[in-house]
């Protein structure tokens, strides 16, 4: 199975973390931790700080990995290695690009319903300032119309990545 490397980085500044809405592409119409796809000759630090840069317009002074979850689709072939990181310090201000429209939610106001299905699972550990790893497989990408369902899912706090 060919799997590609991408980040999901979320900026947490107790109580409240930093989402973005995205407007195009894979995830379209959720709200979401920043990131993308790691690019050939890049490592993956270096890709999560050009992802934030571009989609919301920050820069960050700090990061953590936190996590790593595969997640695959069923009669897909392409499955995704996405490594998740916390960030608490930035330099900017966020703002809005063609791909993602940032906002500041409240740790208990999360809007679960308009996220990847899996994110109400990690994101508990994740505020909790666990790491985790896991693996998810699910029926289909999800749209802006349709949520796609888990159909396996392996999730565990681990001391280290
Ligand atoms: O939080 C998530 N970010 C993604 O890019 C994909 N979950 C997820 N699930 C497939």
């Amino acid at each position: 199975m060919k799997r590609l490397q991408t980040t999901v980085c979320i900026v947490h500044q107790s109580p409240k973390v930093l989402l973005g809405m995205k407007k195009r592409g894979f995830g379209v119409g959720r709200w979401n931790g920043f990131g993308g796809k790691v690019e050939e000759g890049e490592t993956i630090a270096e890709a999560v700080k050009r992802e934030i840069m571009e989609e919301a317009g920050i820069e960050i002074l700090d990061l953590e990995k936190i996590g790593i979850i595969s997640f695959e689709f069923k009669n897909d072939a392409q499955a995704l290695d996405a490594h998740f990181f916390k960030v608490k310090n930035f330099k900017g201000e966020p703002k809005e690009s063609e791909e993602m429209k940032p906002e500041w939610f409240s740790e208990n106001e999360i809007p679960f319903d308009q996220m990847w299905p899996d994110d109400k699972l990690w994101m508990p550990m994740f505020l909790a300032g666990k790491k985790f790893k896991g693996r998810f497989l699910f029926d289909k990408p999800s749209t802006k119309e349709e949520v796609s369902i888990i159909l396996e899912e392996k999730l565990e706090e681990v001391i280290e990545l």
